[in-house]
């Protein structure tokens, strides 16, 4: 069996039994144990000085191949590029988008540099999956190199329309190198479309028919690749239990002793303009003032760590929340009740776990997400006797699938406050019949399958000659 080897931006961190994360992570290391690999990227180090160097650590079957960088790569490849150019944009905020030629300079530098460190580890039969946003020209520099492997992308967050791509300068150089992959996966069927659509539109290229049961074939940039959705999934059983072991424990006991009798709605974000928190708060605010009744009846608490706290518009997103939490607090606070609880801090997997079990509402209402786990997570964590009701933003890509949850638009303040009135008042049996729906969805489409998904095309693309691309210049791309 051929070797995988996974290339992340960051590598999971590792404990005794493998990574600690959850999720993606967990998902990724079963299939690293089950084949042999390894698993190669950033250590999350910034080095001030001396060359980084490549550290190798071995689990079993898995080697952690890790690099630290220098700080003016991390500043160009990390806080520039990545994250205050690319993210802002795939997730339609151009309003946001800060471009520098030099920090897109630094982050093809960056790749080629990593690709370099990974070339002498490769063997022949090797196969390999990058993934996210901070690595698209990941496959062109393996390609300069020499390497004739497998090669597949998976990007986590979402793929956006041309019109707002347009807005990052070198789209055309970003879409090239994509196509230096051999297979790309995206979250949804939305950002598929919106991908073949500039490759049709915008690159001259052409797509073949598909009704979505086999991947896109693709020929742009002289190149011919394949493409499909692969949505991401969780581990749902897994969760389950975690929720179930946790409710015993300290926090939730404490989180339900000064709840009393009040409903709990849930949100968990990392801190990120992305996730829609003012709009929430605002639209939770909106309730309260609309509906007397749910005063000091119902608590909301928004845990956001904190994530990418050294870039401005993170400080920007903080700052602002704590300004609305602490305004709509002051305005309806009585002495027994706090209405908002944000905590601006990390915690454990199964605590979380184990109070999206004990809340009414799962509050999820991010302006756009790749696909969003804690959706996942929080349907999962229910009680199916008593489960709580999903809120979820439309923008969500996890919208796609979880179509029982009770879908909003993000920016529409009333309309999500009589999503969670409707939440907070919807009667047990359809609360159940909607939980049913949703968790044999996650079921059928859990973590184990999206990898395997993704794995099987890739390496049937080792097998099979690829298909003859139909040149149909002329005609819209069908994908969807
Ligand atoms: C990207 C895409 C896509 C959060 N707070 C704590 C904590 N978390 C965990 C959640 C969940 C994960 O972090 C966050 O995943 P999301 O999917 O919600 O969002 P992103 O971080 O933006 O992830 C996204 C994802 O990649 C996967 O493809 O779905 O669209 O943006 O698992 O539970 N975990 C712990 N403590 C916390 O305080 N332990």
């Amino acid at each position: 069996m051929s070797r995988l080897i996974i290339v992340s931006n960051r590598v999971a961190p590792i404990s005794e039994g493998g990574p600690a994360a959850g999720g993606l992570a967990v998902g990724v290391y079963d299939a690293l144990k089950e084949t042999g690999g390894m698993w190669f990227g950033w250590s999350g180090e910034v080095l001030s000085s001396g060359q980084p160097q490549i550290q190798l650590v071995e689990h079993g079957p898995v080697t952690f191949a890790t690099v630290g960088l220098a700080r003016r790569d991390y500043d160009q490849y990390y806080r520039g590029f990545s994250n205050a150019t690319l993210w802002p944009a795939f997730h339609y905020r151009a309003d946001l988008v800060h471009y520098d030629r030099h920090e897109f300079e630094g982050y093809r530098r960056v790749n080629a540099w990593l690709a370099g460190h990974l070339v002498p580890l490769l063997r022949d039969d090797d196969v390999i999956w990058v993934h996210d946003y901070h690595l698209i020209p990941f496959a062109e520099a393996l390609r300069e190199a020499g390497v004739k492997n497998r090669i597949g992308f998976f990007l986590h967050i979402p793929f956006p329309a041309a019109q707002v791509l347009l807005s990052v300068p070198p789209h055309r150089d970003l879409v090239k190198a994509l196509c230096a992959f051999d297979l790309l996966g995206f979250q949804t069927r939305p950002d598929l479309r919106a991908f073949c659509d500039y490759i049709v539109h915008e690159a001259a290229g052409q797509v073949d028919d598909t009704d979505g049961t086999q991947p896109a074939s693709i020929r742009a940039f002289g190149r011919s690749l394949r493409a499909a959705a692969y949505p991401i999934g969780v581990y749902p059983d897994e969760i389950a239990q975690l929720a179930k072991a946790g409710s015993r424990g300290k926090p939730v006991r404490t989180m339900k002793a000064t709840l009393h009798d009040r409903q709990l709605i849930m949100s968990v974000d990392r801190l990120d303009y992305s996730k829609g928190l003012v709009e929430r708060f605002r639209a939770f605010e909106r309730l309260l003032d609309r509906s007397p009744a749910f005063r000091n009846r119902v608590s909301f608490v928004q845990i956001a760590p904190p994530t990418r706290a050294d870039m401005h518009a993170y400080q920007d997103i903080r700052l602002r929340l704590e300004a609305e939490s602490g305004r709509i607090n002051g305005r309806f606070a009585e002495f027994d009740w706090t209405p908002i609880r944000y905590i601006h801090r990390q915690y454990e997997r199964q605590v979380l776990a184990a109070l999206f079990r004990q809340s009414h509402v799962g509050y999820v209402t991010p302006l756009r997400d790749g696909m969003n786990l804690v959706a996942k997570e929080y349907v999962s964590a229910q009680d199916p006797d008593d489960p709580g009701v999903l809120v979820l933003s439309q923008f969500a890509g996890a919208a796609q699938e979880l179509t029982a949850a009770l879908i909003v638009n993000p920016i529409d303040v009333d309309g999500m406050a009589d999503a969670l009135g409707e939440a907070l008042a919807m009667p047990l049996a359809e609360r159940r019949a909607r939980y049913r729906d949703m968790i044999a969805q996650l079921r059928d489409n859990n973590v184990s399958i999206w990898r395997d998904n993704f794995l099987r095309d890739l390496n049937r693309g080792a097998a099979d000659k690829p298909r003859a691309v139909r040149a149909r210049a002329a005609r819209k791309a069908v994908v969807a």
